[in-house]
């Protein structure tokens, strides 16, 4: 557990760790009356999802490794939870675990109390307990869920979160949820052995030829719940069109992914509608989720997500007629094809130009030796922002490994496409701007979960206006 975790966030004590002086607002704590006032003025459809989740201890099959992890009800991925745009999420977690648990929704922008972020938005959820997260799903996209205790995002704690567009033309045929995952929980290690290691011990950087290495060997790597070995089949038709929504749901991994024989229409970063731009592979950072458009060809052919500066591969496959299955370590031509980038990709609502109100320097400190990892040097950071003003978040990455940056509650604009989570390189500087619209206090972290669990996070708080 990091430092920054353990500190009560709820309360009084906020101001304390924020360093926060009499001259400055008090913060806007998820139980302000705003947050709920916000939530409010959302509207909504008036429908209800009501699902119960529970996170249990179990054996697991991969596809031939058989694990013992902890899921969401016995399955991994867990279910998808798929609502419309507006529809209120009434979604119960029990904690069957023999841990304290939370449930973060990634990506859509929610009301505060119901982020899941222990101890800043809600306590933990303790082993016996249950809690119901109740919130509407304002903006249709491809969102996923996990706990946001931990290292637990490293074990099979995830799941889609699919938004449907009211609006949306449908101008395909099918619709697959590809969730991309690295694995190490059960196969003789799990999560909190492998921190403890890395701190003790310091890491090695995994890069090989690619910039996006990993601290940590996984020795599996699952599309939607297998392994490479025993991958699951898409069947469709020739000529039909797809849309996938890729998720990267792994903890250490960013994964190249190429579908052999097809050229991918990139369509969506992170839920949010681009200018299409069609690409041979895309590369997706823990976090990310890319919504992409293929018309299949007749055949059989690998999806292939290849981890980035590591050994290894997920795979899936696509059936849409006759052919012989691929081998598990099939690598199609189309992964050394066309990568597309954040600057090619371009909103389609793209955020209004705007003079920033306040900008705020983020800058990604640490190293693998130490295993400490912080934002401007700590793991308890605090940017103060206010309901209404733009925001500019500047990302500027002093360290040797790559991070991709989380700001919850939010989607940003980078330059080009809108987005939650961002890449940022060894050496780079990313800005992104957002306007304050959504009172409480947000985490922005990396989405290494070891990373983030070593320290590297900071928290966006909204300051009350007097
Ligand atoms: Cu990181």
């Amino acid at each position: 557990m990091s430092p920054f975790t353990r500190r009560a966030f709820l309360g009084a004590t906020v101001l304390g760790i924020a360093g926060c002086t009499a001259a400055e607002n008090p913060l806007v704590l998820p139980t302000d009356p705003l947050v709920e006032r916000t939530e409010t003025a959302r509207g909504g459809t008036g429908r209800t999802r009501a699902v119960t989740l529970t996170a249990t201890e179990g054996q697991i099959d991969l596809g031939g490794p058989v694990v013992r992890t902890w899921t969401y009800d016995g399955v991994l991925p867990g279910r998808e939870i798929r609502v419309g745009a507006g529809d209120l999420i009434e979604a119960r977690l029990v904690n069957r675990l023999p841990a304290d648990t939370s449930v973060h929704w990634h990506g859509p922008a929610l009301r505060n109390d119901m982020d899941g972020v222990p101890p800043l938005t809600q306590a933990a959820i303790r082993p016996g307990a249950d809690f119901t997260y109740r919130f509407i799903a304002p903006t249709p996209g491809t969102y996923w869920f996990h706990p946001h205790t931990g290292t637990q995002l490293d074990r099979g704690l995830y799941a889609p979160l699919i938004v449907e567009d009211p609006a949306e033309p449908g101008a395909y045929d099918a619709e697959w949820v590809v969730v991309l995952d690295d694995w190490l929980d059960g196969t003789g290690t799990d999560p909190d052995q492998v921190l403890a290691g890395l701190r003790k011990r310091g890491g090695h950087m995994m890069h090989g030829a690619s910039a996006l290495g990993g601290d940590v060997a996984h020795p599996h790597h699952l599309i939607n719940g297998r392994v490479a070995s025993a991958p699951l089949t898409f069947a469709a038709k020739p000529g039909q069109r797809v849309r996938m929504r890729l998720i990267n749901a792994g903890a250490d991994t960013a994964y190249r992914v190429a579908l052999a024989g097809h050229r991918m229409t990139v369509t969506h970063t992170d839920g949010v509608p681009v200018v299409p731009v069609d690409t041979d592979a895309l590369v997706i950072g823990m976090g990310e989720r890319y919504d992409v458009l293929v018309t299949l060809a007749d055949g059989v052919f690998p999806l292939v997500a290849v981890a980035e500066g590591k050994s290894g591969a997920g795979l899936a496959v696509v059936r849409t007629g006759a052919g012989t299955a691929p081998v598990p370590d099939v690598r199609p031509a189309e992964l050394r094809g066309k990568v597309v980038g954040y600057d090619e990709l371009k909103a389609t609502t793209p955020l209004p130009s705007r003079k920033p109100d306040v900008v705020h320097r983020l800058e990604l400190t640490g190293g693998m030796m130490s295993y400490e990892w912080g934002i401007n040097g700590r793991s308890d950071g605090l940017q103060r922002v206010r309901s209404g003003q733009r925001v500019r978040l500047e990302f500027v990455n002093t360290t040797m490994m790559w991070h991709p940056m989380h700001l919850h509650g939010h989607t940003f604009q980078l330059n080009g496409p809108r987005k939650d989570t961002a890449v940022v390189l060894p050496g780079q500087t990313v800005a992104c701007e957002f306007d304050a619209d959504n009172p409480g206090q947000w985490m922005v972290h990396c989405h290494n979960a070891y990373h983030a669990e070593a320290g590297m996070m900071a928290v966006l708080g909204y300051e009350e206006q007097r």
